[in-house]
């Protein structure tokens, strides 16, 4: 068998997506999702321009010698774009695997752990009791661990609270620019602090909550947050801070018994490795489209797991249906898996481009049985909606230094 073509697909039903579609020559195809929200040009070029070129005619059934020829024979290794280009083709090669063994990918993978796959939903609101009020309507739906995020009074944006603007790209208006949102950690802290206790008080002990600080503190401002929130028992929190120094986690972890979860940027095993063997995070955050694909993620997840450190991939809605594919066949069978993030029903065009039979129910994904990653994705629909220009917005102190989004 072998790879006669790949297309580069993106498509923007409201947020842009970047898609990977391997042909062969048996009429098999698989797709991958290489999306990277604001840089999805370079990735587009990446793919075309460096990797496309070498697999025309490679036997896709190579799954593992392709992953090896794009990471350790090219001597620019990592990095967000090059990871996300091998993401997608990886995610395409599972997809044809499976597809010709005519079984699921999570069954290629070594079976099922379990039956289905508990998902985390996103309560976020402009004050702390509609951030609540929110979040228990999640619980009516079924939802059993919910992640609450509240607009900080004082600060005119919070990160994850977008009020009457839909997602970022709204609030970039009709000139595509980064806007700009403003950090306060005094603010922050007193804010979220209450959040969690009247949280608390509302819903008593048995919700799993989370929060996701998106590493706007220092590493001793997230210490002494884990440390203020130890009496609201969370599932874990988020990105407390920045951990290119992987060290810094190490002096969050020392003064916390507060679960640290982290790596929803990250690209490789190196990103993770003294974070993850060291025990100074509970859950690794690691994307298939971000950090190699499945064979990537796999490899984390593998390492996380003799180390107690459980999985927990990101979910946000700048990945492709694909990747939320890849992920519950991942879910679904390591033995380390955590809980997925869910960011709630994709749009109407989104739908209408990505097709697929997973299922959400209850606070809970049902992965299908369809062979290989069980997504489709209809060419003629995405054409309609092309490719916007769109940035994550940047972040600054209130005195004008420029912070980390
Ligand atoms: O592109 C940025 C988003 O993926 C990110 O802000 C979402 O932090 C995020 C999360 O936890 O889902
Ligand atoms: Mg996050």
């Amino acid at each position: 068998m072998k790879i006669s073509e790949i297309k580069v697909l993106v498509t923007c039903p409201g947020r842009n997506f970047v898609t990977v579609k391997i042909v062969t020559d048996a009429g098999v195809y698989g797709l991958g999702d290489a999306t990277i929200n604001g840089r999805e040009q370079a990735v587009i070029a990446c793919l075309n321009e460096h990797v496309v070129p070498c697999l025309i005619d490679r036997d896709p059934q190579d799954i593992e010698d392709i992953w090896q020829y794009l990471y350790r024979g090219v001597y620019w290794r990592r990095g967000p774009i090059g990871m996300a280009a091998i993401a997608a083709i990886d995610m395409a090669l599972w997809d044809i695997k499976g597809k010709i063994a005519g079984l699921p990918v999570y069954q290629l993978l070594g079976g099922r752990s379990r039956k289905s796959v508990t998902l985390y939903a996103h309560a976020n609101g402009e004050t702390i009791d509609e951030t609540l009020e929110n979040a228990a309507a999640l619980m009516d739906q079924g939802f059993k661990a919910i992640r609450l995020q509240s607009a900080i009074p004082g600060l005119p944006v919070t990160y994850g609270v977008l009020g009457e603007q839909k997602d970022y790209f709204e609030l970039q208006g009709n000139r595509p620019l980064p806007p700009e949102e403003e950090w306060s950690t005094k603010k922050y802290y007193k804010l979220v602090v209450e959040l969690f206790k009247k949280a608390r008080e509302k819903f008593g002990p048995d919700v799993h909550l989370l929060h996701d600080v998106h590493s706007r503190l220092t590493p001793i401002e997230a210490a002494r947050l884990s440390k203020l929130l130890e009496p609201y028992d969370l599932m874990f929190l988020e990105d407390a801070c920045i951990a290119e120094n992987q060290d810094s986690f190490k002096l969050v972890r020392n003064h916390t018994v507060t679960p640290l979860a982290i790596g929803e940027t990250f690209n490789s095993i190196w990103d993770c490795k003294e974070l993850i063997q060291n025990q100074w995070i509970d859950y690794i955050r690691a994307a298939a489209t971000h950090a190699g694909g499945i064979t990537g993620l796999r490899r984390i997840i593998d390492f996380a797991a003799i180390h107690d450190v459980k999985s927990a991939p990101h979910g946000a809605p700048d990945l492709s249906p694909i990747c939320f594919a890849a992920h519950m066949h991942l879910d679904s069978w390591a033995p380390n898996f955590g809980i997925q993030e869910y960011s709630g029903a994709v749009n109407e065009q989104t739908a209408k481009i990505f097709k697929h039979a997973h299922e959400v129910n209850d606070g809970t994904a049902f992965v299908s049985d369809a062979p290989g990653l069980g997504v489709d994705f209809d060419e003629e629909a995405a054409a309609e909606y092309p490719y916007k220009r769109s940035y994550l917005p940047v972040s600054r102190l209130e005195d004008g230094t420029m912070w980390h989004w």
